[in-house]
């Protein structure tokens, strides 16, 4: 499978890691949209928020736990903002399920 974030939890794409474990990875954005944009990822590739199902609930559960690890690690006490695009309308650019944590400043109420 041609998955740009497939091919960077393999190491044949060079990322500047935040934290790994054996189920996520999560690595700085290459293009920060805040002065902490980390990108938090299950290793298992899924399509996005609209192929979580039963079979991989638990994953994502699990993404769950490790995002306030590493917001805490960040020093993100003032708060942060997770979003995940979802296809053509929510302007998902990479086909591997994401999670942005955006922080590190006042974050714009405009969220549309
Ligand atoms: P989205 O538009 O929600 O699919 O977000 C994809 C993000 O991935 C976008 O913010 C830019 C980031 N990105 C794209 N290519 C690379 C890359 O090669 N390395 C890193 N670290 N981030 C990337």
């Amino acid at each position: 499978m041609d998955c740009l974030f497939c091919k960077i939890i393999a190491g044949e794409i060079p990322s500047n890691k935040v934290y790994e474990d054996e189920v996520v990875y999560a690595f700085r954005d290459i293009y920060p949209q805040a002065p902490t944009h980390i990108l938090v990822v299950p290793k298992a590739h899924i399509g996005s928020v609209h192929e979580i199902n039963e079979e991989n609930a638990d994953t994502v559960a699990h993404i769950f736990t490790v995002i306030p690890k590493i917001a805490k690690a960040e020093g993100l006490a003032n708060g942060y903002r997770i979003i995940s695009n979802i296809g053509k309308d929510g302007c998902q650019s990479v086909k591997h399920l994401h999670f942005h944590i955006l922080g590190g400043k006042q974050l714009s109420d405009n969220m549309g």
